[in-house]
């Protein structure tokens, strides 16, 4: 890319010598000169990210006119400053942003050509290569210069470090017996990893712009829940396609995009949310799941009088307000759901119905949500990213028990059944570098964590036995910080660089209660 763009050709000199209002007509011919061969000249990406409008709603106009600019630091994304005008970096980035006409399309046949056999999985061990406890290992995702690093969770250090695709989000999930990780990335990629041979096996594009992936119970089966296009993709194990479901109503005059959709062990299914209309999927992956037909509820692929096998067909429930964030009761029957208006609901998934209102203020991030037992009742607490507080809410009537005021709107809570502690930071305001702890008994705030003033700390991971807490500095030249989850101490720092979430493999794939799934 640098080749291609450095040298200034004399085509350069007088792309940057053009006058402003030419440079709109040809965005798409600077585009292709000094873009395409990293971005994709379809603009879905390649080495470098999608540059379409859903694949940039994160970024600020500005940051992107800086960025083409100045660059990125520790990524391949040159400075185009002395080669480009302004006007030209202007057009450059109104371009990116806008839409492409008609919508950029991956079919089944993208998918299966974008797939990438690393490694042949018969040449590796079956054995862990390593000393470290494989049940206690943690999987942390640095989004400052997209790697991903691997700590043994006992000795607190790092054991191994890799590039990661561009913009991993969302936890990563892992299979059953915590060998593997799966990965998404915002653009669409999933990536399968083999913790015990620290390789990455396969990777797969599921989407242009995909919200989250899920990992069935079973081990078999990778879901991939997207924006663009608005479907949900199917794989086996190996990220071999299955198939593709369209985000579609039953009568097919709806579509959406996926909210997400997350594993439901105990259910043997995958459970999807939509975003654009009030719709909840179950997609079963039990080979004895019944055929779908109940004359009430319309299924994918429903024809009249003809019912479907249940296995790996959704089963929709209709509701009056979609869900955008929600969260799972322990045993999964039920969901807690918020709308992008906030508002809350509980949907019972085998009655396939709303069984109660949730009344809740501001924006809850119900995604964030833990539970513990309180006074011998469960209890789920979840943070709120309008308004500084924790909302403790009973999970027999649905009720609040409790607003925990913190400093500020914050983004996520932490804990773990052997600490009395959960953690929760206030990333959203202006005391974006504090962490609260709460003690779970007292529903109160019992200490305030800053070690760096004015640098965000968030994001907590404890290990296998609940004895340390992780927390991110979430910088560029950030850190986790290691805290001793009884004391509240800090015991180490290790560098990272921008760790936005960690991921500790038992924690995870004993679905704990203090722990996202
Ligand atoms: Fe996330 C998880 C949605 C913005 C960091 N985020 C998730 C999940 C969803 C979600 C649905 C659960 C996926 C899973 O684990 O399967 N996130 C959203 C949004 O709707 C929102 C607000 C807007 C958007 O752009 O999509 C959003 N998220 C962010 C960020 O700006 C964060 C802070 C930085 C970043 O890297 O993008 C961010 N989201 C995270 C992290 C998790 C996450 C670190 C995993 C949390 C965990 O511990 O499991």
């Amino acid at each position: 890319f640098w080749l291609l763009s450095v040298p200034l050709g004399l085509g350069a000199l007088w792309l940057a010598s053009r006058p402003a209002h030419a440079a709109d007509a040809n965005a798409p011919a600077l585009f292709q000169q000094h873009c395409a061969a990293c971005h994709g000249a379809d603009r879905l990406g390649g080495m470098g990210p999608a540059l379409l409008p859903e694949n940039l709603e994160r970024l600020r106009k500005a940051e992107a006119l800086k960025t083409i600019r100045e660059g990125r630091a520790a990524t391949q994304m040159p400075a185009f400053k002395d080669q480009l005008s302004e006007a030209d970096i202007a057009a450059l980035a109104d371009y990116a942003y806008a839409p492409v006409n008609p919508k950029p399309t991956w079919t089944e046949k993208d998918i299966r050509a974008s797939r990438i056999q690393h490694v042949d999985e018969k040449t590796l061990s079956p054995k862990p290569v390593f000393k470290a406890d494989p049940m206690n290992l943690f999987v942390v995702v640095e989004g400052g210069d997209h790697h991903v690093s691997i700590l043994d969770g006992d000795k607190l250090e790092p054991i191994h470090r890799f590039q990661s695709r561009y913009a991993l989000h969302g936890g990563p999930k892992f299979s059953p017996d915590g060998r593997f990780v799966y990965f998404a990335s915002r653009d669409g990629w999933l990536t399968k990893f083999d913790l015990w041979n620290l390789k990455v096996v396969a990777e797969v594009r599921a989407g242009i712009n995909t919200r989250n992936a899920a990992v069935s119970g079973d081990g078999k089966y990778v879901m991939a829940a997207n924006y663009l296009p608005q479907d949900l993709v199917l794989f086996d194990a190996d990220l071999n396609l299955i198939k593709v479901m369209e985000a579609k109503s039953a009568d097919g005059k709806e579509s959406s995009r996926v909210s997400a959709v997350y594993d439901a062990a105990p259910r043997k299914s995958f459970v999807a949310a939509m975003k654009d209309m009030p719709e909840v999927w179950e997609i079963s992956y039990d080979p004895e799941a019944h055929p779908i037909y109940d004359g009430l509820v319309h299924d994918y692929q429903y024809k009249e009088g003809v019912s479907v096998p249940g296995f790996l067909n959704p089963r929709r429930t209709r509701l009056t307000d979609p869900l955008d964030d929600f969260f799972f009761d322990q045993s999964y029957s039920e969901v807690m759901g918020t709308s992008r208006e906030g508002k809350g609901q509980v949907v019972n998934l085998d009655a396939r119905r709303k069984v109660s209102e949730l009344q809740l203020s501001g924006m809850p991030h119900l995604g964030s949500g833990i539970t513990w037992n309180w006074q011998g009742r469960t209890v789920m607490a979840s943070t709120n990213l309008k308004e500084g507080k924790v909302t403790v809410i009973d999970m027999k009537d649905w009720k609040p028990v409790k607003d925990i005021v913190t400093r500020g709107a914050g983004f996520f809570l932490r804990s773990h059944e052997n600490s009395r502690y959960a953690f929760v930071d206030s990333m959203m305001s202006p005391a974006k570098d504090t962490l609260q702890v709460i003690d779970k008994d007292k529903l109160e705030i019992v200490k305030e964590l800053k070690p760096v003033p004015g640098k965000t700390l968030a994001h907590i991971e404890f290990t296998k036995d609940g004895r340390y807490a992780l927390a991110s500095l979430w910088e560029m030249d950030g850190a986790l910080i290691i805290y001793d989850a009884r004391t509240l101490e800090e015991v180490k720092r290790l560098p990272m660089k921008k760790p936005v979430g960690k991921y500790n493999v038992w924690n995870k794939i004993t679905r704990s209660e203090g722990t996202s799934h």
